[in-house]
């Protein structure tokens, strides 16, 4: 960091040559599998939330409870977050103790 700054004659001018080098980040927003939630409201989640036809919500869902773990799809940071917070707030709702978190793809 040190040696970039120097590189740039001034600290606007390292922030601005930084923000051209580094893309906006993705992230990963992940689905963890538990013992209570139910599978329908699972789906429900992947259809209604990350906008998956029926069929791909049931592959991720059963893939989540196979696997402990799953992408439930890849945004761009703020969509990310919105996404991981509804989910959780509709599930805690309902009484289900479904976890989900965004990761750095
Ligand atoms: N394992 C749950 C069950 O058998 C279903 C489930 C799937 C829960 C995916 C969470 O992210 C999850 N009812």
């Amino acid at each position: 960091m040190a040696t970039e700054l120097q590189k740039s004659s001034s600290p606007a001018q390292f922030i601005e040559e930084k923000l051209q080098l580094e893309p906006p980040r993705s992230y990963k927003v992940i689905l963890l599998n538990d013992d209570y939630t139910t599978m329908e409201f699972v789906v429900e989640i992947l259809i209604d939330i990350f906008h998956h036809s029926p069929e791909k919500a049931e592959a991720i869902m059963l893939s989540v409870h196979k696997s402990g773990r799953g992408v439930a799809g890849i945004y761009d940071k703020e969509v990310a977050e919105t996404k991981v917070y509804q989910t959780i707030e509709r599930a805690r709702a309902e009484g289900f103790p479904l976890q989900c978190l965004m990761e750095p793809l």
